[in-house]
């Protein structure tokens, strides 16, 4: 029988965290997530919501890189091609963000007063290049590491990864080393780490990991993208990556007022908005 959980002191986030783990039927990504340091959400996304997450990322693609995405060949984009600052390019990456599931299994592993650190894109075509193992706690965390997260991802598969199509790969249990790989510990060609697998998994699947874990992806070797959208969570105390987060909303409204210019500290949709308010 499941303990009824109390306003128990000693362990006061906790309480409510693992209140709606409970009633979202994620216990056992709880302990998933304990023992091994990392776990899945299969259909965490809507046929709908990809569709529109891949529309969007290809036209970052298309910008970055002045190609549109071939996805049946992947011809023009060789190995991946990394888009960073998605959060404020379409209001698709909003609707990824706010997934109950989710955030609730993130506000487990880094406590409901953790941010968005950023929100991009592993987008790979064909190649021979594999992401190399890492653990998230880069940016200067250096080990060890402590055994709580510093940091935690979500990584939705938005094309199904297979170990040919360039999933994501994870060494299970490796949150618990506290440390980074060094050496052929981070191979994925080659000497490889034989401990690493790969993640495969379908489209709209969610795979959130604790900040520890050694992580990264393989090589696609068959025609074709494979596409992610990885959203990467931080404790309050580091320094979030997404652009603008170290701004004062207050101070860039108050600069708009004044008629100064604010192009480059907000998103284009929000000056746009903010230069109308101020015209009136
Ligand atoms: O999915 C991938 O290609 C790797 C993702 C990754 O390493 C990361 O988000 O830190």
């Amino acid at each position: 029988m499941a303990v009824g959980i109390g306003e128990w002191t000693a362990t006061r986030e906790l309480n409510g965290i693992y209140a709606d783990a409970r009633e979202l039927g994620l216990e056992a990504n709880l302990a998933e997530l304990a023992a091994y340091g990392f776990t899945t959400i299969p259909d965490a996304l809507s046929p709908e919501l990809v569709e529109r997450l891949i529309a969007a990322i290809n036209d970052s693609v298309t910008e970055t890189t002045g190609r549109a995405p071939d996805m049946e060949t992947g011809a023009g984009h060789v190995d991946i091609n990394f888009q960073p600052f998605l959060l404020y390019r379409d209001p698709a990456f909003e609707d990824a963000l706010m997934n109950d599931r989710v955030l609730t299994l993130i506000h487990y592993l880094l406590g409901n007063s953790c941010v968005l650190s950023s929100l991009s894109s592993h987008f790979k075509g064909p190649g021979e290049q594999p992401l190399p193992l890492h653990s998230d706690n880069g940016n200067g965390i250096p080990a060890p590491f402590p055994s709580w997260a510093m940091v935690a991802n979500c990584n939705y598969a938005l094309t199904d990864y297979t170990m040919d199509s360039g999933a994501l790969a994870i060494v299970p249990g490796s949150h618990a080393l506290a440390r980074h790989p060094v050496g052929r510990e981070k191979n994925l060609h080659g000497d490889v780490n034989r401990n690493a697998v790969p993640i495969e998994v379908a489209a709209g699947t969610a795979i959130i990991w604790h900040g520890n874990t050694w992580h990264g992806s393989y090589a696609r070797s068959v025609p074709g993208v494979r596409i992610n959208l990885s959203m990467y969570f931080c404790r309050q105390f580091l320094t979030p990556q997404e652009e603008f987060t170290f701004l004062s909303s207050r101070l860039v409204k108050e600069v708009a007022r004044l008629g100064g210019d604010i192009a480059a500290f907000v998103p284009a949709p929000a000056a746009t908005a903010l230069r109308q308010k101020f015209a009136r």
